[in-house]
C-alpha cells in the first residue's frame, strides 16, 4: 500500500482532523472501523456451492437495477480477501463489520451448511485474527436464499424460524472466531423496500406483505438472539437498525402527524418491540389493521425483546415529512430530503442529525451501548490524471459526523463505536456500481484498489486516537 503520495500528503495536511481535545472524549474502548456486506463485495456468485439469493434474481431481472448491474463479480473479494485484509491493516483499521451470506452458507435455506462456505468464512475470520482485525459479523444483510422467497419469503412466519436455524448453525461453525454478532441489517429495507415499494429484492409491491415481513424480521431477530446465546454463551449480540431523523415540514398538525406516521413505519416498528417490548400505540394505529395485529402471536413480543448487548444504529439522513392526501401510498406522506442535499444520492449532509438520533435512541429506547454500525456518503469519486482519488467531500463528511458522535457522548450517550460505510466501493443494490461509498476506490475493470484521500485521513485519525490511548495503557 500505498503510502500517500507527496501530493496526497500535502492535501492531507490541509485537511484538519478532529481536534485532540474532542477525540479524547470518546470512551477508551471506542471502536473506529469500517463496514461491508457479502453480496455487495464478494462476487463468486455461482462458486463452491453458493445458491441464488433474492438479490441474484432481482439484479438479473432486466430493468430493476441501474445499468443492469448485479453482484456476480462485485469486488471479487471472495478471491481477493487476503489482499483486502492486508490493505485494511495498512490503513490502520482493526475493527471490521462484515456479513456472511445466507445463500452461500445454506443455499436451500435449510439443513446442513455448505462445507465450502464454512471453509471460506473460517479462513476469512482466521485471516482477520492473524492480522489483529476484530470482526463484527452480520448474519443477514439482505441475501435471502431464493428457495425461501419461493416459499413465501419474509411475509411468512416460517422464514423467521429458518433464520434462527441458519443463525444457530452458522454461529456453531464460526463462533470460535468471532464474539460480536449482528442478527439483521436494516430490516426496514428488507420489509418495506423489498415488499412494499419493490425498489429492492424481491421487488414485491404489497403493503400488507411488507407489514407481515416487518414483524417476522423482528421475530427472526429475537429467535436468533436466543440460539446465538445457546451456541456461544460469551457472544455479544445486537441488531443494526437504520434510524432516520424525521422532521415535519411545518408545525401544522397535519405535518406533525405525517412525521409521526413516517417515524412509526420507518423507525418505531423496529425499535419499539426490540427495546421497549411492544409495538407502540402509533405503530399499532398505523399498521395494526393492515396486517400487524393478525401476524402477532402470543409470546412473540417476549421473544423479540430478548436482551441484547448493544444497539446497532445505521444512520444516513434527515428526511422532511409533509402531509399529502394525494400521495397514493398508505402513509399519505411526501418525503423530502432536508437541505442541503449534497451526496450523489441526494441525501442530506447534516451531522447534527446523527447526534439527534443517538440522543433519541438513548433517551427513548435503550440504555445499551450504541454502535454506529453504518454511516457514510456516496460521491462522484474518480481517478484523477495523477492516479489519486481526492474525495474532499467524504473527508469533510466523516469529520463532521464523527464530531457529531463526540457531541452525543458529551450529551450523555453511551456510544462505543463507529463503522464507516464503506471500506470498498461496492454494489450499491438497485443503484448498481454508479454510487461509490468506499474509502477505497475500486476500479471494477481491473479490480485495482486505490485508497482515497478519506482512507488516508481515517488512518491518521486512528493513529492519533491510538497515541492518545497508549499513555493510559489501552492497546488495540
Ligand atoms: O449500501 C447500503 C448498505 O448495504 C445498507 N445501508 C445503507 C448503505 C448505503 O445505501
Amino acid at each position: 500500500m500505498p503510502n500517500p503520495s507527496p501530493r496526497q500528503q500535502t492535501r492531507l495536511h490541509a485537511q484538519p482532523s478532529i481536534s485532540a481535545d474532542r477525540l479524547v472524549l470518546l470512551p477508551s474502548d471506542f471502536r473506529l472501523g469500517v463496514s461491508t456486506a457479502a453480496y455487495q463485495i464478494e462476487g463468486a456468485a455461482r462458486e463452491e456451492g453458493r445458491g441464488p439469493s433474492i438479490w441474484d434474481s432481482f439484479a438479473h431481472t432486466p430493468g430493476l437495477t441501474a445499468n443492469g448491474d448485479h453482484g456476480d463479480v462485485a469486488c471479487d473479494h471472495y478471491h481477493r480477501w487476503r489482499d483486502d485484509l492486508d490493505l485494511m491493516v495498512d490503513l490502520g483499521i482493526r475493527e471490521y463489520r462484515l456479513s456472511v451470506s445466507w445463500s452461500r452458507l445454506q443455499p436451500s435455506g435449510q439443513g446442513e451448511l455448505n462445507p465450502e462456505a464454512v471453509v471460506f468464512y473460517r479462513a476469512l475470520l482466521e485471516g482477520m485474527r492473524e492480522r489483529g482485525i476484530r470482526p463484527l459479523v452480520t448474519l443477514y444483510h439482505w441475501d435471502l436464499p431464493q428457495p425461501l422467497e419461493d416459499a413465501g419469503g419474509w411475509p411468512v412466519r416460517v422464514t423467521a424460524e429458518r433464520f434462527a436455524d441458519y443463525a444457530a448453525r452458522t454461529v456453531g461453525a464460526l463462533g470460535d472466531l468471532a464474539e460480536d454478532w449482528i442478527t439483521l441489517n436494516e430490516p426496514w429495507c428488507s420489509a418495506f423496500l423489498g415488499y412494499h415499494t419493490g425498489a429492492h429484492a424481491p421487488g414485491r409491491r404489497d403493503w400488507g406483505a411488507a407489514i407481515a415481513a416487518a414483524h417476522h424480521l423482528n421475530l427472526a431477530h429475537g429467535l436468533a438472539v436466543a440460539v446465538i446465546r445457546a451456541e456461544l454463551p460469551g457472544a455479544r449480540v445486537g441488531i443494526a437498525n437504520i434510524v432516520t431523523d424525521i422532521r415535519p415540514r411545518t408545525d401544522s398538525l397535519d405535518d406533525l402527524a405525517a412525521a409521526e406516521r413516517l417515524d412509526a413505519a420507518s423507525n418505531r416498528v423496529f425499535l419499539d418491540p426490540v427495546y421497549l417490548g411492544d409495538y407502540s400505540e402509533q405503530v399499532r394505529r398505523l399498521l395494526g389493521a393492515d396486517g400487524l395485529d393478525a401476524v402477532i402471536r402470543p409470546g412473540d413480543l417476549d421473544v423479540i425483546a430478548a436482551p441484547t448487548d448493544f444497539a446497532g444504529i445505521n444512520h444516513y439522513q434527515r428526511v422532511i415529512a409533509r402531509h399529502d392526501d394525494d400521495d397514493a401510498g398508505p402513509l399519505r406522506v411526501r418525503e423530502e430530503p432536508a437541505e442541503p442535499a449534497t451526496t450523489s444520492f441526494g441525501w442530506s449532509v447534516i451531522p447534527a442529525s446523527l447526534t439527534a438520533v443517538l440522543m433519541r435512541v438513548s433517551r427513548e429506547f435503550t440504555s445499551l451501548p450504541l454502535l454506529i454500525t453504518e454511516n457514510g456518503a456516496s460521491y462522484h469519486d474518480y481517478l484523477d490524471p495523477d492516479g489519486d482519488v481526492v474525495d474532499l467531500d467524504r473527508v469533510s463528511y466523516l469529520r463532521g459526523y464523527l464530531d457529531a458522535v463526540v457531541t452525543a457522548v458529551e450529551q450523555g450517550a453511551d456510544v462505543r463505536g463507529y463503522y464507516a460505510w464503506s471500506f470498498l466501493d461496492n454494489f450499491e443494490w438497485a443503484e448498481g456500481y454508479g454510487k461509490r461509498f468506499g474509502m477505497v476506490f475500486v476500479d471494477y475493470a481491473t479490480q485495482r484498489r486505490i485508497p482515497k484521500l478519506s482512507a488516508h485521513w481515517y488512518r491518521r485519525l486512528i493513529s492519533e486516537r491510538m497515541s492518545q490511548l497508549e499513555p493510559i495503557g489501552v492497546k488495540r
